[in-house]
């Protein structure tokens, strides 16, 4: 298989409102990214993935941007992010842009053009209908944030499309102009220097022409529209023209986060022969296991994450490349929901997912504090909350349609929010876990006196020293990198066994997913008694013949013939 760069990389996923504060208004910003990446550099990652830094009026985080070429006021300056990157680069350490070009913000200099009349040159850089008889909008798609995704716009008495929130329009990318406005954009970062891009919700840039209804499910408020946005008919147009014209100009990492893909169209993202990008985000395995609603405090299943990842891994290898993680500023902590939480189990949990995650094919992402085993935040209250997917999801479902009750919806924000993830990063056990002098912009894990960077960076058996040794394997051993893939114990709902294989060399992964001491059934041809132990939550040292594994055990063996 083909070597690149790209492919033996750790990413580190930074959420700049949340990683550091330098100047005590309690929001992180960019001077606070560059006095840590020290600390990255000491963790062993090579790319840095920054969360939106963008001028933007903060609806949605900086995902709802207003000037793609300044910096937001609150992160500081170009004069701070040009630091950034110099420092960054002195450091080995690349930086991946996020980019959002599905939707712009509301306030975007275009769409503030865009809504003004009809005949103004950027009215189709906007997806702008009329609605139905009787105040009806256009069609009856719902937006990813409650309500409709069309809001009436009172200067032209027309409908504007928006998939996210009300100020977050979506771009016409069938409009020429608009893709070449956004390719320009991403070579004036190119020219920066920047090291590659995340490409926010890319799969659903092309809807299908006549934006038809979407089916209503039993009890749904809205159509899905789905097979309408998702994997639209020129996507794959698109982004082959964005590869020509700017990504395969640069050395560059490129990730589309793209929602609704299968394996199959997967294959057309990122497939070796297809021009697109390097890698794609698919959402099966954290999102696929909700029939109905995310709103709810299901447990995860085993059988079902094992079956999605190996079909994930035996489906793109050879053919395209996958992207590994368990949690981004978007899903709960990876320890809360997929391993366990409690005082006793935490740390060894932490440790068993990562090992499962990283030793999978593909390029791994460590979202911010998951390195510490960070974990969700007891949420109680509406006043908590931040995130407007959440705040919106409350109003609409127990405010205005009285679907839900409010206890209840708020034990699976607690469980599934968005803001779980976005909780200041603990650095200390200083007041506000050392993120900031002043107030937080949201509140900080009461956990952190226990749980944080720097007791855990003295610490040779912590989360985080654990991490730096996975990460560490990872350059040490090409068949991580290069391996194929075989799951073993498919059955088991408690233990996700797999084999790597490359050349002559066998890495066998074992990680016992439950609180209870499970019994191994590896096939012979497949055990390594005589291998060595690359690492093992439980400082065991020999292979030998191993019959079963303790409580959230993980353990990786590397045989040669
Ligand atoms: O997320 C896209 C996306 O699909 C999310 O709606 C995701 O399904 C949801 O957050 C899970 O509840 C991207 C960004 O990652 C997210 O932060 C933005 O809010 C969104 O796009 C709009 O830009
Ligand atoms: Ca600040």
């Amino acid at each position: 298989m083909e070597k690149a760069w790209w492919k033996e990389a750790v990413v580190y996923q930074i959420y700049p409102r949340s990683f550091m504060d330098s100047n005590g208004d309690g929001i992180g910003d960019i001077a606070g990214i560059t006095q840590r990446l020290d600390y990255l550099k000491d963790l062993g990652i090579d790319v840095i993935w920054l969360s939106p830094v963008y001028q933007s009026p903060n609806d949605d985080n900086g995902y709802d941007i207003s000037d793609y070429r300044a910096i937001m006021k609150e992160f500081g300056t170009m004069e701070d992010f040009d630091e950034m990157l110099k420092q960054a680069h002195a450091r080995g350490l690349r930086i991946v842009m996020d980019l959002v070009v599905n939707h712009t913000s509301d306030e975007h200099q275009w769409f503030v053009e865009s809504r003004k009349n009809k005949e103004n040159p950027y009215r189709d850089y906007y997806i702008w209908r009329e609605g139905k008889a009787g105040d009806v909008p256009p069609n009856n798609w719902g937006s990813c944030f409650s309500g409709s995704a069309w809001q009436y716009d009172e200067a032209t008495k027309m409908y504007y499309l928006h998939m996210f929130s009300r100020k977050q329009p979506d771009l016409n990318w069938d409009n020429e102009t608009v893709r070449e406005e956004v390719f320009d954009m991403m070579r004036w970062w190119c020219e920066k220097g920047i090291d590659g891009f995340r490409m926010d919700v890319i799969s659903m840039i092309s809807k299908v022409e006549g934006l038809p209804d979407g089916e209503m499910a039993d009890g749904a408020l809205y159509g899905d529209f789905g097979p309408y946005v998702c994997n639209g008919p020129h996507v794959h147009q698109y982004l082959k023209e964005m590869n020509e014209k700017v990504l395969s100009r640069y050395d560059l990492l490129t990730v589309g986060e793209t929602p609704g893909v299968t394996v199959d169209e997967a294959k057309k993202y990122t497939g070796y022969d297809q021009h697109e990008l390097n890698m794609v985000f698919q959402f099966e395995h954290v999102e696929g296991m909700d029939e109905e609603n995310k709103w709810n405090t299901r447990p995860v299943s085993l059988l079902r994450l094992k079956r999605i990842l190996s079909r994930w891994q035996t489906g793109l290898h050879g053919v395209g490349w996958n992207s590994l993680f368990f949690s981004n500023h978007d899903q709960p902590r990876s320890v809360s929901r997929f391993g366990n939480d409690s005082d006793e189990y935490r740390e060894r949990s932490a440790k068993m997912l990562a090992t499962c995650l990283h030793m999978l094919e593909g390029t791994p992402y460590v979202y911010q504090g998951e390195e510490l085993g960070m974990c969700n935040y007891p949420f109680t209250e509406m006043s908590q909350f931040r995130d407007l997917e959440t705040i919106n999801a409350y109003r609409e479902l127990v405010e205005e349609s009285h679907k839900r009750e409010p206890e209840e919806l708020i034990r699976c924000f607690q469980h599934r929010g968005r803001d779980n993830a976005r909780t200041p990063m603990q650095w200390d056990d200083s007041v506000n876990a050392g993120f900031t002098t002043g107030t937080p912009w949201i509140g900080v894990n009461p956990n952190y006196k226990s749980v944080n960077a720097k007791a855990q960076q003295q610490d040779s058996d912590s989360v985080f020293s654990y991490y730096k040794k996975l990460i560490r394997l990872r350059k040490g051993h090409d068949i991580i990198v290069y391996g194929d893939y075989k799951l073993l114990m498919e059955e088991s709902p408690s233990v996700f066994a797999y084999v790597r294989a490359l050349g002559d060399q066998k890495l066998l992964v074992l990680c016992n997913f439950t609180s209870e001491e499970q019994a191994l059934d590896i096939p012979a041809e497949v055990r390594c008694p005589e291998g060595e132990v690359l690492i093992s939550n439980y400082g065991r040292e020999q292979a030998g013949d191993i019959q079963t594994l303790r409580p959230y055990e993980a353990v990786v063996i590397w045989q040669k013939q």
